[in-house]
């Protein structure tokens, strides 16, 4: 059992109220909801500049998330939603955290308060450091902490005890910079956020795609004849996406989803871009909606591919592309046998959905062939997340649904450039071809032993083999499992180091020495030697182009991360063989060198001032699928879930209200689930609730059972809602406590943070 001690979210109870929970999303609320939060944190005048600026051609990129801008029109207003003003307010807030602050308020006390007090105090204005033994954090100048790093990190054993950590909000720019230092210096372990979020999207589509990213793009919306959106809430993660899926609906698509929440956005939306339609019934999004139970996707899959076969094999050629399948895949056959290995009626019971419902889904699949899957983190935080996004292939590859207009694979990525940072370099095991270049350009021999992802740096820092911890933005204590374990971990650290904008928790769960270094936001101008630099982006469709900062910085003391980058490798690189100096006096020479390296970037300054940017290559967009190890696409065997619930005990998942960006709490409301002023609540079957003798907003202790071991999470109120028998969804930050560090996905070792088995106690 685990207790508190200030790594988890205090387990105080805020208000809670209960309302109707909404029939459809966006519309004038969330106009309402945008402004306030604008106005709060930004005031008006500056607010409704920022907004003008967000996502335009010449503008700023939202911190929010990726999904793509349109290459053409964009919203006469502002391309934004209320969420990403949300992001933009967060960002561009009036409050400060000076040193004044830290003078006045110890870490022990600031880290009493709860995540949206800690996100409401401000951005941090000077660089802080906080020394072995104190109780407050100091100011320190830029070039003190520079060295103060360098020297911890040139008198470690090894480059090897080192952690670079990145959070995907870091430019391209950035990012690139920053894992040439990493690497220079003399390790792989770049961890980063995408560890715990599409890293099994990569792995499966690699595997069987030859490409770790989506293959569609925003265009193809317009072209489907079938969306089938699994696992993700869009109304509340990205809004935007609604848009297009109202073209989808209005070119005369369908759409079918498959969550175990009927989430509002999906299912009914006032377009927040066109004011005629903020008022009135707004528009039915989902055609068919299959209420799976938590983790069950495989088991629906498998029956979805089994109906299909079985109507092939009854009437030939009216299913199978037999064209596409021929030319471009490898390993049907096997595929197909497989599926004997299973009966619907067993796979039945795992998706909790009837068979005729299944059946439905099926014969828009069949009678489709422009079909586009998207999915989020209700696939891809599981034991068997891999073979969710696999199993999506094989229906995509039976139908020669992908590289083709209107079909494909949509994978939505969560933070705004997470996905640029992975073809930049940020990955613990970049390949062979990536590093030889790296080294022949920089005339250097970079490290090649694989280094730790997310969860195997949480490992190496509670076993003492890593002894500094460095975050490029992130907020690592809050976003990552097993809080108790992995607050032990960064504390058995000799240095913990954040770039950050804002305070967050891992400044207050620190090392024995800890440093915080605060550095300019996307909305802010970024001047170097040369003039005003811009930075560049790519969204989840592989589209780069460029973000302009509008505001002023809000503090003279805060660097950009690329300066940052800079002038930590001048302290701790003795003989380097680049010159960081010059290639952060203007970026066009880090962009130089990016293009120098990375294939898709030719001519990277010229098409990088391009407006709304350029697509990178992208095989599986083309059809070619000879990267993967066949030269194919590949069919791919897969397994349903294995979990096994005894009696009394549940599956919880970890997923986002409609107030927080990740570990950033913007509000305590989520209004789209009707719960407003209260985080710490369990939503439950009502019959559940029955069994297990529980009320209404009763008060009960979640208790999660893993591997032998218990954890405990206090303090949290039921709700009666409409999900599954024996699943129940919490928020993180405030579950990842029940997380147990070594409950991961196969291949991806992603966390499993949508299938935590728990039990209920009430209090
Ligand atoms: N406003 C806002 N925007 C964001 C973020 C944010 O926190 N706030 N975060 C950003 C980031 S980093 C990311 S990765 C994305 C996350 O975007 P999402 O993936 O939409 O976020 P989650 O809240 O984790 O939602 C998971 C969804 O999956 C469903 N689900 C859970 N388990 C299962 C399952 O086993 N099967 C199926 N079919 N569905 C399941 C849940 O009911 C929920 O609807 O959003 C990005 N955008
Ligand atoms: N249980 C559970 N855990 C999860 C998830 C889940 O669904 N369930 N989701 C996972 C997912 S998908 C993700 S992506 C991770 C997110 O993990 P992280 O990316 O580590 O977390 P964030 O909350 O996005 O980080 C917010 C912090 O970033 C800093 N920041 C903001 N903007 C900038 C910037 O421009 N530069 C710099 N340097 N810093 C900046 C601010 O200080 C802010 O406090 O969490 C994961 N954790
Ligand atoms: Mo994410």
């Amino acid at each position: 059992m685990s207790k508190n001690t200030n790594a988890q979210p205090p387990e105080k109870l805020t208000g809670i109220k209960l309302r109707e929970i909404p029939k459809s999303a966006v519309g004038v609320k969330a106009i309402k909801s945008a402004l306030t939060h604008i106005n709060d944190e930004v005031g008006l005048v500056n607010g409704i500049q920022l907004l003008k600026n967000l996502n335009q051609k010449d503008g700023f990129d939202c911190p929010g998330c990726a999904w793509p801008d349109p290459d053409e029109k964009r919203a006469f207003l502002a391309e934004y939603c209320e969420n990403g003003a949300k992001a933009v307010a967060e960002e561009a807030t009036k409050n400060k955290v000076s040193p004044l602050f830290f003078a006045t308020h110890s870490v022990k006390e600031l880290a009493k308060l709860s995540d949206y007090e800690i996100g409401k105090s401000g951005r941090i204005t000077h660089p802080m450091y906080l020394s072995e033994g104190k109780d407050n954090y100091e100011e320190i100048s830029w070039e003190d902490a520079f060295q103060l790093i360098a020297k911890e990190l040139n008198s470690l054993n090894s480059p090897d005890e080192a952690i670079f950590y990145t959070s995907g909000r870091t430019s391209n720019e950035a990012a690139f910079l920053y894992q040439l230092f990493v690497r220079q210096f003399g390790t792989n372990n770049l961890p980063d956020c995408s560890n715990m979020c599409h890293e099994s999207s990569g792995a499966a589509l690699s595997e069987t795609l030859g490409i770790g990213k989506g293959s569609v793009t925003l265009n193809d919306f317009n072209h489907a004849d079938l969306v089938i959106v699994v696992g993700q809430n869009p109304g509340t993660n990205h809004p935007r996406m609604l848009t297009a899926l109202g073209e989808t609906k209005n070119n005369g698509g369908k759409i079918i989803t498959i969550n175990p929440l009927p989430e509002v956005g999906l299912l009914n939306y006032k377009d927040p871009q066109n004011p005629l339609k903020w008022v009135g019934s707004g528009q039915d999004l989902t055609d068919l909606f299959l209420q799976v139970k938590i983790n069950g996707d495989v088991a629906l899959l498998k029956i979805i591919l089994k109906l299909m076969k079985e109507r092939e094999y009854a009437e030939p050629n009216s299913v199978f592309n037999h064209q596409f399948i021929n030319e471009k895949t490898a390993g049907l056959d096997d595929m197909l046998n497989d599926l004997d290995n299973y009966s619907i009626s067993e796979l039945l019971q795992q998706t909790g959905i009837s068979l005729e419902k299944i059946k439905q889904a099926t014969e828009l699949i069949i009678n489709n062939e422009k079909i586009i899957i998207c999915w989020a983190m209700g696939l891809t935080q599981h034991k068997n997340s891999v073979d969710n996004i696999r199993e999506i292939v094989n229906i995509l590859l039976l139908k020669g649904s992908i590289g083709k207009k209107g079909a494909g694979t949509c994978p939505v990525r969560g933070h705004s450039n997470v996905q640029g940072d992975r073809t930049m370099g940020i990955w613990e095991k970049m390949s062979d071809s990536f590093l030889d270049k790296l080294d022949n350009e920089f005339n250097f021999k970079s490290p090649r032993k694989h280094g730790f992802d997310v969860v195997n740096s949480i490992k190496a820092m509670y076993q003492k083999k890593a002894k500094i911890f460095f975050g490029m933005g992130g907020n690592f204590i809050s976003a990552t499992p097993d809080t108790e374990y992995t607050a032990k971990a960064l504390k058995n650290c000799n240095l913990t180091v954040h770039v950050s904008t804002k305070l967050n928790r891992s400044h207050l769960i620190h090392g024995k020495k800890a440093l915080i270094l605060p550095c300019l936001g996307r909305s802010e101008k970024d001047l170097q030697v040369s003039g005003e630099q811009f930075v560049t982006v790519e969204n989840s469709m592989g589209v780069v182009h460029q973000s302009n900062g509008v505001l002023e910085p809000h503090s003279k003391k805060i660097l950009s991360e690329p300066a940052i980058i800079a002038g930590l490798a001048n302290a701790t690189l003795k003989e380097s063989t680049v010159n960081w100096t010059e290639l952060i006096s203007n970026y066009d020479y880090i962009r130089n060198k990016i293009e120098a390296i990375i294939p898709g970037f030719e001519n990277y300054n010229k098409r990088a001032r391009q407006k709304g940017g350029f697509y990178l290559p992208n095989n599986a967009r083309e059809n070619n699928f000879s990267p993967t190890t066949t030269g194919k696409a590949n069919f791919t065997i897969n397994q349903p879930s294995d979990l096994k619930l005894k009696d009394n005990q549940f599956i919880m998942m970890t997923i986002r209200s409609h107030d927080q960006y990740n570990t950033t709490i913007y509000g305590l409301n989520d209004r789209y689930r009707g719960v407003l002023n209260e985080r710490r609540v369990i939503y439950m079957n009502p019959e559940d609730m029955k069994s297990q003798q529980l009320k209404q907003l009763d008060l009960v202790d979640l208790i999660s059972h893993f591997d032998g071991e218990k954890r405990i999470a206090k303090g949290f109120l039921v709700i009666s809602y409409d999900i599954p028998k024996q699943c129940t969804a919490t928020y993180f930050p405030e579950a990842n406590v029940l997380v147990p560090i070594k409950s991961v996905a196969k291949i991806s070792n992603t966390p499993a943070s949508k299938t935590v088995i728990i039990s209920i106690e009430k209090r």
